[in-house]
């Protein structure tokens, strides 16, 4: 009986796939590593200002920009709920057909400093951009491929325009890019003949190419997030990821890399097969926030979490009603709790073949942006706290300022504060608002009182603390 209840048990965590956390490896001890030519280049964070920087920015926006936003999930009058910028591999269209979607590219109400000012009144400190998607088109004029905007109606650098307009409101520009190509012939799944050898070969070099295009043409890029690394030619290609790592950090002083697009020697993908992450920054996070206790015991490392508004649509879909479609209240929590448990969020955008966004993700970025003016403190250059979570919301840290952000009043109009021995709480003050009254209520705990707010709005609270001389600051497991 009780077996065969241990066998139920393991066979439904076996068969709940993505909603169990992926395993992380476990971290050897260092006398019983493997010795590793392509795995992780350091251990723990980086601590250079340019990763602080990333560190700090925490909010960011994605942009997914591409061919696909012209059929918006649509093709030959049959709409495809899945996402929409896979569209060519749903409806099994072929290269050429796709990519003839070009003729038709020409976002005439695309205003790259409207879009900037936009991410700027989001609060956004980031934007990543979609340069080149699965389906190969790209939004630069490169010279290596002849599926670029160049060809098109529209003729002109998108990318370009795009990278100068957020820069000059003072955001950072990121660049997505999909190693995995739909419009190259050389691009092979696996290495199985002599021939795919060789093309997957010139498919690297092309790559390269482009990589040092993108790296020369637009200095100022602050990171690189890699996409569809997934495929055996290119994890069992471990040296290649470890090459572009460094190709681009000698181009690009400073610049972050996503772990997405590293494999070790071994074909090990992220974390490297010692256990450690590989990459700057971990990126396995995508419609989803990291497992607490799961994924990020094992030790700390930064991470990025990224997330879609309805279930799982980055690019435009004309039709937003086949699935749950994310409240701006629900989007705003998401990235409060990534930044309470130590990551970065980014909210993706998938604009119109026009230029413009749809109403839905307008409305939103002014949501957040309201909010973030007069919250973003608890949200910028915070870190995860350290206290044991309540119900009312999440705790975020700068020094010795905690923020509380509550979501959740309770009806006793009191809220809850555990603190960690030695730590005392001395003053409590509603951002943009008067202090409210602490009570120490028994050893380490407190009650801080409700202010009287907007029910419908979360609210901060910034917790002045003074810690006496035992007290010994140490990250425990965010449990949340
Ligand atoms: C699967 C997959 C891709 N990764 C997300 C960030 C989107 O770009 C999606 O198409």
């Amino acid at each position: 009986m009780n077996r065969i209840f241990k066998a139920t048990i393991l066979l439904l965590l076996l068969t709940s796939g993505v909603a169990v956390a992926q395993d992380r490896p476990k971290v050897l001890p260092a006398d019983q590593e493997i010795p590793l030519k392509y795995g992780a280049e350091r251990l723990g964070k980086r601590q250079d200002a340019d990763m602080k920087k990333f560190r700090d920015n925490r909010l960011g926006a994605f942009i997914h920009w591409g061919l696909y936003a012209i059929p918006g999930g649509e093709w030959n009058g049959k709409v495809y709920n899945g996402a929409a910028e896979w569209l060519k591999s749903w409806a099994k269209v072929p290269a050429d057909e796709w990519l003839a979607l070009m003729d038709q590219w020409n976002p005439e109400k695309f205003d790259a400093k409207a879009w900037a000012k936009m991410a700027k009144q989001m609060g956004v400190k980031y934007v990543k951009i979609t340069t080149k998607h699965h389906e190969g088109f790209c939004l630069w004029p490169s010279k290596y491929s002849p599926y670029t905007v160049a060809q098109t109606p529209y003729k002109k650098d998108l990318l370009g325009e795009m990278v100068k307009a957020y820069n000059d409101e003072g955001i950072d520009v990121h660049f997505y890019f999909s190693v995995m190509d739909w419009s190259h012939p050389d691009y092979r799944y696996s290495i199985k003949t002599k021939e795919d050898e060789e093309a997957m070969a010139r498919f690297f070099e092309f790559t390269d190419n482009q990589l040092k295009e993108l790296a020369t043409r637009y200095p100022t890029v602050k990171d690189f997030w890699f996409d569809g690394t997934w495929d055996a030619s290119i994890y069992k290609n471990g040296w290649w990821t470890a090459h572009v790592e460094k190709m681009l950090k000698e181009l690009i002083p400073g610049v972050t890399i996503n772990s997405r697009l590293r494999a070790d020697d071994y074909g090990k993908r992220h974390f490297d097969s010692n256990g450690h992450l590989m990459g700057d920054y971990e990126s396995g996070y995508e419609r989803r926030l990291p497992d607490p206790v799961k994924d990020l015991k094992v030790t700390r490392w930064d991470w990025e979490a990224c997330m879609t508004v309805p279930e799982n649509q980055w690019g435009y879909h004309k039709d937003w009603s086949l699935s749950y479609v994310k409240t701006p209240l629900e989007v705003l929590e998401r990235i409060v709790h990534a930044v309470s448990m130590g990551g970065n969020m980014v909210v993706n955008f998938g604009p119109q073949a026009d230029g413009d966004f749809r109403p839905e993700e307008k409305e939103l970025a002014k949501f957040i942006g309201k909010w973030m003016d007069k919250y973003g403190e608890c949200i910028y250059g915070c870190d995860y706290a350290g206290w044991d979570k309540q119900a009312w919301g999440y705790y975020t840290r700068k020094g010795d300022d905690v923020y509380m952000v509550v979501f959740n009043a309770p009806y006793s109009k009191k809220l809850t504060v555990k603190v960690p021995k030695g730590t005392k709480v001395v003053k409590a003050t509603v951002l943009n608002g008067n202090e409210v009254d602490v009570v120490e209520t028994t050893r380490n705990e407190y009650n801080v009182s409700m202010p009287s707010r907007d029910p419908g709005e979360p609210f901060v609270i910034k917790l002045q603390i003074e810690k006496d001389s035992s007290t010994i600051d140490k990250y425990r497991d965010a449990l949340t």
